[in-house]
């Protein structure tokens, strides 16, 4: 079931003023010590943990935590924007918005069962519509554009011809979902032929490494390495 969470996000912006000033003054804050956090934080041993902190508000309970706990990792998640901003403010650590009724988009997450939770940032051409984009470029000057000898027009037009083939919402890119090897398209079963086989290279360049941090751009500002030999001899 779908929940829609509008009025909840709403509600939560509209007083999230009102709820700082009731709920986190110093009178409430010594309460929470002795009635929340002590009772709750007895016995745990945080430091070095990842902890999330649903629903954190502003993060007045992540602060409270890394007291206790300097070397825990905590992360904020709250459905009002400006509760995220506050959190990130005041605890230093990153307050993610999300409607936590629902699963959280995935920026690394090339497949899964739902297209909205995929890889939502993807811009690519997959190999094989590349070949035929230089096909169409230097091979095939009789059949594509005829007469036109531009080099610019013609890479222009191709790479637009190719492209328009499997972008099925016409906004010039291919997305994860559009360009899925399992992906109908162009009147073909699936996307199989855009995408040339790995051993037909011999050698590869690593740009990204889907569901690991280490290399998604987000982390290293694009860093990409080749590698110094080829990782597949023919
Ligand atoms: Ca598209």
């Amino acid at each position: 079931m779908s929940i829609d969470s509008t009025r909840q996000k709403q509600h939560y912006e509209a007083i999230h003023t009102n709820y700082e000033d009731h709920y986190y003054d110093a009178q409430s804050m010594a309460y929470r010590e002795r009635f929340y956090y002590d009772p709750l934080f007895e016995g745990l041993d945080l430091n070095g943990c990842r902890v999330a902190d649903l629903a954190s508000g502003s993060g007045h309970n992540s602060v409270a935590l890394l007291k206790r706990f300097p070397k825990a990792v905590v992360t904020g998640f709250d459905i009002s924007s400006s509760a995220c901003k506050a959190y990130r403010h005041n605890v230093g650590r990153p307050g993610i918005e999300a409607d936590l009724t629902k699963p959280l988009d995935h920026p690394d997450k090339f497949d899964a069962d739902d297209d909205s939770q995929r890889e939502f940032r993807q811009r690519f051409i997959p190999s094989g519509l590349a070949n035929e984009i230089f096909l169409d470029v230097y091979e095939r000057l009789a059949s594509f554009e005829r007469g036109v000898t531009d080099f610019k027009q013609r890479l222009f037009d191709a790479y637009a011809a190719e492209v328009a083939r499997v972008d099925t919402n016409n906004d010039g890119v291919i997305s994860a979902a559009e360009g899925d090897v399992d992906t109908a398209s162009d009147g073909f079963p699936d996307n199989a032929r855009l995408f040339i086989p790995a051993t037909r290279f011999n050698r590869f360049a690593v740009t990204r490494e889907i569901n690991d941090g280490l290399l998604a751009p987000r982390f290293t500002g694009g860093f990409s390495r080749p590698m110094r030999r080829p990782a597949v001899q023919q």
